[in-house]
């Protein structure tokens, strides 16, 4: 069945310094591969220079957000953004089997995957079972967006009034709530 064509929201990050290849030129590269791969690119945000979470785990990541749009379901844009990524670690990073690109399915509109239930137990999973445990199928909106400068500093640039479906709040509503201190290091490029 055709999906409605809709709206997505995604979050960029990459921190491998690799062959010359910088994460801020990674971050541009991968934007053009959006198109070819049927998703339409409706706006970009600004680039930023975020220290790594949690901290000293690594080098800082460059963190951008984008908003797409396509007619295909959540699931045909998360396995699209994961064939985006391959081709970069094929490229750049094949040698150490490192993460170059880091592409995150954050929202399809106002839709709770797979439901609310679900949703809800990763939102709330407690801080130390976050580090060990990931869902091993597409929950969104995506559990950590109103917890993390660095993915609501670049989503308010292409989406500040989008409304959590489940929070009832908006990006830039959960921007004000951030922790100062975690804002301040988000640094624009
Ligand atoms: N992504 C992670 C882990 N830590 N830290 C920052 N600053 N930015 C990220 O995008 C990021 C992170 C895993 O996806
Ligand atoms: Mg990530
Ligand atoms: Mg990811």
């Amino acid at each position: 069945m055709a999906e409605i064509r809709s709206s997505f929201l995604v979050a960029l990050g990459s921190n491998l310094q690799n062959a010359g290849t910088t994460p801020l030129e990674t971050v541009q590269a991968c934007l053009a591969e959006f198109a070819p791969a049927g998703l339409q690119v409706i706006a970009i945000s600004n680039f930023y220079r975020t220290p790594c979470f949690p901290a000293g785990a690594g080098p800082d990541y460059v963190n951008a957000a984008v908003e797409l749009r396509a007619s295909l379901s959540p699931a045909e844009v998360l396995s699209r953004l994961h064939k985006i990524e391959a081709q970069f670690q094929r490229t750049r990073t094949q040698r150490w089997g490192m993460r170059t690109l880091d592409l995150d399915l954050l929202a399809a509109e106002q839709r709770i995957l797979p439901d609310v239930q679900t949703y809800e137990t990763w939102r709330t999973l407690p801080a130390e079972r976050q580090r060990q445990e990931a869902p091993d199928q597409l929950v969104l909106p995506h559990p950590r967006i109103q917890d993390r400068a660095f993915v609501l500093v670049p989503l308010a640039d292409v989406a500040r009034d989008w409304v959590h479906p489940i929070l009832n709040r908006s990006v830039g509503q959960m921007l004000a709530d951030c922790d100062a201190a975690d804002l301040a290091e988000v640094q624009a490029l």
